[in-house]
Protein backbone atom coordinates (compact mmCIF):
# COMPACT_ATOMS: atom_id res chain seq x y z
CA UNK A 1 0.00 0.00 0.00
CA UNK A 2 1.72 3.17 -1.18
CA UNK A 3 0.78 6.76 -0.37
CA UNK A 4 0.15 7.87 -3.96
CA UNK A 5 -1.24 4.44 -5.63
CA UNK A 6 -2.74 5.87 -8.70
CA UNK A 7 -1.54 9.53 -8.53
CA UNK A 8 -0.26 10.76 -11.72
CA UNK A 9 2.88 13.26 -10.57
CA UNK A 10 4.72 15.41 -13.04
CA UNK A 11 8.44 16.48 -11.69
CA UNK A 12 10.49 19.36 -12.89
CA UNK A 13 13.79 19.83 -12.22
CA UNK A 14 15.81 16.17 -12.45
CA UNK A 15 19.34 16.64 -13.62
CA UNK A 16 20.94 13.83 -11.35
CA UNK A 17 21.17 11.26 -9.01
CA UNK A 18 22.36 14.19 -6.27
CA UNK A 19 19.17 16.05 -7.29
CA UNK A 20 16.49 17.11 -4.07
CA UNK A 21 14.35 16.15 -7.42
CA UNK A 22 16.25 12.70 -7.32
CA UNK A 23 15.53 12.28 -3.87
CA UNK A 24 11.43 13.13 -4.52
CA UNK A 25 11.43 10.48 -7.31
CA UNK A 26 12.76 7.73 -5.45
CA UNK A 27 10.08 7.92 -2.25
CA UNK A 28 7.38 8.80 -4.70
CA UNK A 29 7.76 5.69 -6.49
CA UNK A 30 8.21 3.48 -3.51
CA UNK A 31 4.92 4.85 -2.92
CA UNK A 32 3.46 3.62 -6.61
CA UNK A 33 3.47 7.03 -7.65
CA UNK A 34 3.06 7.01 -11.95
CA UNK A 35 5.84 9.75 -13.04
CA UNK A 36 6.16 12.18 -15.51
CA UNK A 37 9.51 14.26 -16.14
CA UNK A 38 10.64 17.50 -17.70
CA UNK A 39 14.32 18.31 -19.00
CA UNK A 40 15.59 21.70 -20.06
CA UNK A 41 18.21 20.60 -23.39
CA UNK A 42 19.57 17.56 -24.49
CA UNK A 43 22.63 17.65 -22.63
CA UNK A 44 20.13 17.53 -19.42
CA UNK A 45 18.36 14.70 -20.96
CA UNK A 46 21.29 12.43 -21.20
CA UNK A 47 22.14 12.62 -17.93
CA UNK A 48 18.08 12.28 -16.78
CA UNK A 49 16.82 10.19 -19.02
CA UNK A 50 18.41 6.53 -17.50
CA UNK A 51 17.40 7.78 -14.15
CA UNK A 52 13.91 8.18 -15.62
CA UNK A 53 13.65 4.97 -16.96
CA UNK A 54 14.68 3.69 -13.95
CA UNK A 55 11.45 4.16 -11.92
CA UNK A 56 9.13 3.88 -14.75
CA UNK A 57 8.84 6.81 -16.22
CA UNK A 58 5.36 7.24 -18.39
CA UNK A 59 6.70 10.36 -20.30
CA UNK A 60 10.20 12.33 -20.50
CA UNK A 61 9.64 15.83 -22.54
CA UNK A 62 11.56 19.16 -23.06
CA UNK A 63 10.38 22.14 -20.68
CA UNK A 64 12.47 25.42 -20.63
CA UNK A 65 10.24 26.98 -18.22
CA UNK A 66 11.16 30.52 -19.79
CA UNK A 67 9.00 29.36 -22.62
CA UNK A 68 5.43 29.96 -22.43
CA UNK A 69 5.24 27.59 -25.37
CA UNK A 70 7.57 24.90 -24.13
CA UNK A 71 5.53 25.22 -20.90
CA UNK A 72 1.87 24.53 -23.17
CA UNK A 73 3.40 21.92 -25.18
CA UNK A 74 4.92 19.76 -21.66
CA UNK A 75 0.90 20.51 -20.49
CA UNK A 76 -0.36 18.99 -23.29
CA UNK A 77 2.04 16.10 -23.24
CA UNK A 78 0.94 15.37 -19.53
CA UNK A 79 -2.88 15.48 -20.64
CA UNK A 80 -1.87 13.55 -23.71
CA UNK A 81 -0.63 10.04 -21.24
CA UNK A 82 -1.60 11.20 -17.87
CA UNK A 83 -5.49 12.90 -18.76
CA UNK A 84 -5.29 14.77 -15.27
CA UNK A 85 -2.60 14.92 -12.77
CA UNK A 86 -2.39 14.82 -9.14
CA UNK A 87 0.97 16.46 -8.36
CA UNK A 88 3.10 18.76 -9.59
CA UNK A 89 6.80 19.02 -8.50
CA UNK A 90 8.41 22.16 -9.47
CA UNK A 91 12.45 22.08 -8.40
CA UNK A 92 13.87 24.81 -10.74
CA UNK A 93 16.22 27.29 -9.81
CA UNK A 94 18.62 29.66 -11.43
CA UNK A 95 20.56 32.83 -11.64
CA UNK A 96 23.55 33.56 -13.64
CA UNK A 97 27.01 32.27 -11.58
CA UNK A 98 28.14 36.03 -11.28
CA UNK A 99 25.20 37.12 -8.72
CA UNK A 100 25.85 34.91 -6.58
CA UNK A 101 29.38 36.30 -5.12
CA UNK A 102 29.69 39.67 -3.59
CA UNK A 103 27.54 41.81 -2.72
CA UNK A 104 23.95 41.62 -3.50
CA UNK A 105 23.64 45.50 -4.71
CA UNK A 106 25.76 44.98 -7.64
CA UNK A 107 22.81 42.49 -9.14
CA UNK A 108 22.20 43.58 -12.47
CA UNK A 109 19.08 44.21 -14.42
CA UNK A 110 19.31 41.36 -16.38
CA UNK A 111 20.50 38.65 -13.45
CA UNK A 112 17.59 39.64 -11.19
CA UNK A 113 15.20 39.10 -14.73
CA UNK A 114 16.33 35.72 -15.35
CA UNK A 115 16.81 34.76 -11.45
CA UNK A 116 13.03 35.62 -10.96
CA UNK A 117 12.20 34.17 -14.22
CA UNK A 118 13.49 30.98 -13.94
CA UNK A 119 12.94 30.64 -10.20
CA UNK A 120 9.77 32.27 -9.13
CA UNK A 121 7.62 33.44 -12.19
CA UNK A 122 7.73 29.52 -13.65
CA UNK A 123 5.90 28.06 -10.33
CA UNK A 124 2.77 30.23 -11.61
CA UNK A 125 2.97 29.43 -15.36
CA UNK A 126 2.90 26.00 -14.75
CA UNK A 127 0.53 25.79 -12.39
CA UNK A 128 -1.80 28.39 -14.72
CA UNK A 129 -0.74 25.59 -17.39
CA UNK A 130 -1.89 22.98 -15.44
CA UNK A 131 -4.88 24.59 -14.14
CA UNK A 132 -7.28 23.19 -16.50
CA UNK A 133 -5.41 19.05 -15.84
CA UNK A 134 -5.50 19.53 -11.73
CA UNK A 135 -7.47 16.60 -10.08
CA UNK A 136 -9.74 17.42 -7.68
CA UNK A 137 -7.27 16.92 -4.57
CA UNK A 138 -4.33 17.66 -6.15
CA UNK A 139 -1.12 18.90 -4.57
CA UNK A 140 1.77 21.64 -5.65
CA UNK A 141 5.06 21.12 -4.49
CA UNK A 142 8.26 23.48 -4.43
CA UNK A 143 11.79 24.48 -3.26
CA UNK A 144 12.90 27.47 -1.45
CA UNK A 145 15.40 27.83 0.54
CA UNK A 146 15.90 30.08 4.25
CA UNK A 147 18.18 33.08 1.79
CA UNK A 148 14.46 34.15 1.30
CA UNK A 149 13.70 35.13 4.89
CA UNK A 150 17.39 35.90 6.18
CA UNK A 151 20.65 37.01 4.56
CA UNK A 152 23.29 34.23 3.84
CA UNK A 153 26.16 35.59 2.33
CA UNK A 154 26.35 35.31 -1.38
CA UNK A 155 22.68 33.77 -2.19
CA UNK A 156 22.18 37.59 -2.96
CA UNK A 157 19.34 37.85 -5.73
CA UNK A 158 18.16 33.95 -5.28
CA UNK A 159 16.79 35.01 -1.63
CA UNK A 160 15.33 37.76 -3.75
CA UNK A 161 13.77 35.39 -6.37
CA UNK A 162 13.30 32.94 -3.51
CA UNK A 163 11.10 35.52 -1.83
CA UNK A 164 8.88 35.76 -4.52
CA UNK A 165 8.31 32.10 -4.45
CA UNK A 166 7.15 31.72 -0.87
CA UNK A 167 4.74 34.90 -1.67
CA UNK A 168 3.71 33.13 -4.64
CA UNK A 169 2.77 29.85 -3.18
CA UNK A 170 1.08 31.53 -0.88
CA UNK A 171 -1.50 33.59 -3.43
CA UNK A 172 -1.50 30.19 -5.65
CA UNK A 173 -2.69 28.52 -2.48
CA UNK A 174 -5.75 31.12 -2.15
CA UNK A 175 -6.47 30.75 -6.08
CA UNK A 176 -6.57 26.57 -6.22
CA UNK A 177 -7.76 26.05 -2.53
CA UNK A 178 -11.12 26.50 -3.84
CA UNK A 179 -10.72 23.60 -6.21
CA UNK A 180 -9.43 21.51 -3.48
CA UNK A 181 -5.63 21.98 -4.56
CA UNK A 182 -2.95 22.49 -2.47
CA UNK A 183 0.20 24.52 -2.66
CA UNK A 184 3.11 24.27 -0.91
CA UNK A 185 7.23 24.52 -0.36
CA UNK A 186 9.77 22.46 1.57
CA UNK A 187 12.40 24.88 2.85
CA UNK A 188 15.48 22.38 2.16
CA UNK A 189 18.98 23.23 4.30
CA UNK A 190 21.96 23.16 1.97
CA UNK A 191 22.92 19.65 -0.14
CA UNK A 192 25.37 18.90 -1.89
CA UNK A 193 23.94 19.18 -5.78
CA UNK A 194 24.79 20.43 -9.46
CA UNK A 195 23.00 23.70 -8.11
CA UNK A 196 25.75 24.10 -4.89
CA UNK A 197 28.60 22.63 -6.67
CA UNK A 198 31.10 25.73 -7.50
CA UNK A 199 29.60 28.25 -4.95
CA UNK A 200 31.96 30.31 -3.41
CA UNK A 201 32.40 28.87 0.46
CA UNK A 202 29.41 26.11 0.26
CA UNK A 203 31.58 23.16 1.83
CA UNK A 204 32.25 25.59 4.72
CA UNK A 205 28.84 26.74 5.04
CA UNK A 206 27.38 22.88 4.97
CA UNK A 207 30.08 21.64 7.55
CA UNK A 208 29.38 24.30 9.82
CA UNK A 209 25.37 23.62 9.53
CA UNK A 210 25.85 20.19 11.03
CA UNK A 211 27.48 21.77 13.82
CA UNK A 212 24.74 24.37 14.57
CA UNK A 213 21.66 22.39 13.53
CA UNK A 214 19.93 21.05 16.45
CA UNK A 215 19.97 17.65 14.74
CA UNK A 216 23.49 17.86 14.23
CA UNK A 217 23.96 17.18 10.79
CA UNK A 218 23.37 17.12 7.19
CA UNK A 219 19.97 17.15 5.36
CA UNK A 220 19.80 14.54 2.31
CA UNK A 221 17.61 14.13 -0.95
CA UNK A 222 15.93 11.22 0.72
CA UNK A 223 14.84 13.80 4.15
CA UNK A 224 13.26 15.93 1.39
CA UNK A 225 11.79 13.20 -0.84
CA UNK A 226 9.79 11.81 2.54
CA UNK A 227 8.45 14.80 3.61
CA UNK A 228 7.50 15.90 -0.42
CA UNK A 229 5.33 12.42 -0.05
CA UNK A 230 3.84 13.57 2.98
CA UNK A 231 3.20 16.59 1.58
CA UNK A 232 1.67 15.60 -1.82
CA UNK A 233 0.24 12.16 0.07
CA UNK A 234 -3.25 12.80 1.27
CA UNK A 235 -2.04 12.77 4.83
CA UNK A 236 -1.30 16.46 4.34
CA UNK A 237 -5.05 16.96 3.04
CA UNK A 238 -5.39 20.05 5.32
CA UNK A 239 -2.12 21.95 4.56
CA UNK A 240 -1.73 25.05 2.00
CA UNK A 241 0.09 28.04 1.36
CA UNK A 242 2.88 26.42 4.12
CA UNK A 243 6.69 26.64 4.00
CA UNK A 244 7.75 23.51 5.70
CA UNK A 245 11.15 23.38 6.75
CA UNK A 246 12.90 20.34 6.49
CA UNK A 247 16.29 21.56 7.80
CA UNK A 248 17.57 19.53 11.27
CA UNK A 249 16.55 22.57 12.60
CA UNK A 250 18.64 25.05 11.87
CA UNK A 251 16.48 28.49 11.76
CA UNK A 252 15.24 27.42 14.59
CA UNK A 253 18.43 28.67 16.30
CA UNK A 254 19.66 31.85 17.09
CA UNK A 255 22.85 31.61 19.29
CA UNK A 256 24.31 28.29 18.58
CA UNK A 257 25.08 26.54 22.49
CA UNK A 258 26.61 23.66 23.26
CA UNK A 259 28.85 23.06 20.02
CA UNK A 260 31.70 21.28 22.16
O1 LIG B 1 18.92 27.61 -4.29
C1 LIG B 1 20.05 27.15 -4.24
C2 LIG B 1 20.90 27.09 -5.49
C3 LIG B 1 20.45 28.05 -6.51
C4 LIG B 1 21.37 28.29 -7.69
C5 LIG B 1 22.65 27.78 -7.82
C6 LIG B 1 23.40 28.08 -8.95
C7 LIG B 1 24.83 27.62 -9.14
C8 LIG B 1 25.22 27.54 -10.58
C9 LIG B 1 20.86 29.09 -8.68
N1 LIG B 1 21.57 29.38 -9.78
C10 LIG B 1 22.81 28.89 -9.94
N2 LIG B 1 23.51 29.24 -11.06
C11 LIG B 1 24.69 28.68 -11.41
O2 LIG B 1 25.31 29.05 -12.41
N3 LIG B 1 20.54 26.72 -3.03
C12 LIG B 1 19.71 26.82 -1.86
C13 LIG B 1 21.91 26.21 -2.87
C14 LIG B 1 22.77 27.38 -2.50
O3 LIG B 1 23.21 28.22 -3.45
C15 LIG B 1 23.92 29.21 -2.82
C16 LIG B 1 23.94 28.96 -1.44
C17 LIG B 1 23.18 27.80 -1.22
C18 LIG B 1 22.89 27.16 0.08
C19 LIG B 1 24.58 30.32 -3.34
C20 LIG B 1 25.25 31.17 -2.49
C21 LIG B 1 25.25 30.96 -1.13
C22 LIG B 1 24.60 29.85 -0.59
Amino acid sequence: MGLLDGKRCVILGLLNDHSIAWGITQAFHAHGAALGFSYVNEAIERRMRPLAESVGASFIAPCDVQSDEQIAAFMARAAEVFGTIDVLVHAVAFAPRNELNGPYLNVTREGFRVALDVSAYSLTALVKAAQPILAPGASILTLTYHGAQQVVANYNVMGVAKAALEASVRYLASDLGPQGVRVNAISAGPIRTMSSSGIADFRTMHREFANVAPLRRNVTPDDVGNTALWLCSDLASAVTGEIIYVDAGFSTVSVATGLA
